[in-house]
């Protein structure tokens, strides 16, 4: 038996940008145990690691992500899918969600699956041309899982969602920038690019991006008193930061700020 020295996903930080590349093109990206424990760790550890600003998802070759891969064996009849999902899954998904630093996926192909959650799951989706989506769950008799049936609802509605989720059916790049579900769509060679020009954008930001991160994404979930709270805590942390004094300086000096992210 031969193993595979090839890393499963690629990572690389430049100019503040971690890149996490899945990389197992032959499958188009399929998600085992090891790619999805690498994504949630490089998630963790980019949010104590000053040089990292932003994440960035990608796969290498064709495909974005394939969603599980079907032929490593969790869903077996006899394994326990359940803890499957709690044990490799949800720890991605929470690491993505919870890291106060951006993260964008650049879906350069076919996002199908818990490869579509990935997506979902990113603050930003940029999409080439030749990019597609599917809730794939209901072709293999399964639901859709690794939060897309929390997360599609939110971005595109109850009846779009179901749409998508009970008839499994391939929606192109076009048509998902129509329905907001990405942010923008570039041409497939103008991909990498595009990706570093908005990375780049969002890297130069304040420390406040990840608390507005966090205010967004908690405001779908409470009511009016417990955001005004969330909005609270987020502008006193905020406001503690250096980023808000040089915000200030910045504005008084009539210079554009430079942030540090702290
Ligand atoms: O285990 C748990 O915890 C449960 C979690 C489940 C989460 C899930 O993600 S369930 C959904 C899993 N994903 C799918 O069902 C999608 C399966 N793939 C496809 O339907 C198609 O491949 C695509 C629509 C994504 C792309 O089609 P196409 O025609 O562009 O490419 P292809 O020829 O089908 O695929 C290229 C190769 O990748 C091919 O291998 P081969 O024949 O060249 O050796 C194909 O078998 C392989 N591949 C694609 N997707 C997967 C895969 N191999 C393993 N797992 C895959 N998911």
């Amino acid at each position: 038996m031969s193993v595979s020295t090839v890393p499963v996903v690629l990572s690389a930080v430049e100019q503040g940008i971690l890149t996490l590349t899945l990389n197992r093109p032959e499958v188009l990206n399929g998600l085992t145990d090891g790619v999805l424990d690498a994504i949630a760790t490089g998630c963790r550890d980019a949010a104590t690691d000053d040089a990292v600003r932003v994440v960035v998802v990608t796969g290498a070759g064709r495909g974005f992500c394939s969603g599980q891969d079907l032929r490593a064996g969790a869903q077996d009849g006899d394994a326990d899918i359940r803890s499957h999902l709690r044990d490799h899954y949800v720890p991605m998904i929470q690491a993505m969600r919870e890291l106060q630093k951006p993260v964008i996926a650049s879906v350069n192909g076919v996002a199908a699956g818990a490869g579509m959650s990935l997506a979902l799951a990113a603050d930003f989706r940029i999409a080439a041309e030749s990019a597609s989506f599917i809730q794939a769950f209901v072709r293999i008799g399964l639901v859709p899982d690794a939060g897309s049936s929390y997360f599609l609802p939110r971005l595109i509605g109850a009846a779009r969602a179901l749409e998508m989720t009970m008839l499994g059916e391939t929606l192109d790049s076009a048509e998902a920038l129509r329905i907001g579900l990405v942010t923008k769509v570039v041409g497939d060679a103008d991909l990498p690019s595009a990706t570093r020009e908005f990375a780049a954008r969002l890297g130069r930001g304040p420390r406040s991006a990840g608390l507005i991160k966090q205010l967004i994404n908690s405001s779908l979930d409470n009511d009016l008193a417990a955001q005004l709270a969330r909005e609270e805590e987020a502008q006193f942390a905020a406001a503690q930061s250096s980023d808000f004094a040089e915000g200030i300086a910045a504005f008084m000096g009539k210079r554009p700020p430079q942030f540090t992210g702290s």
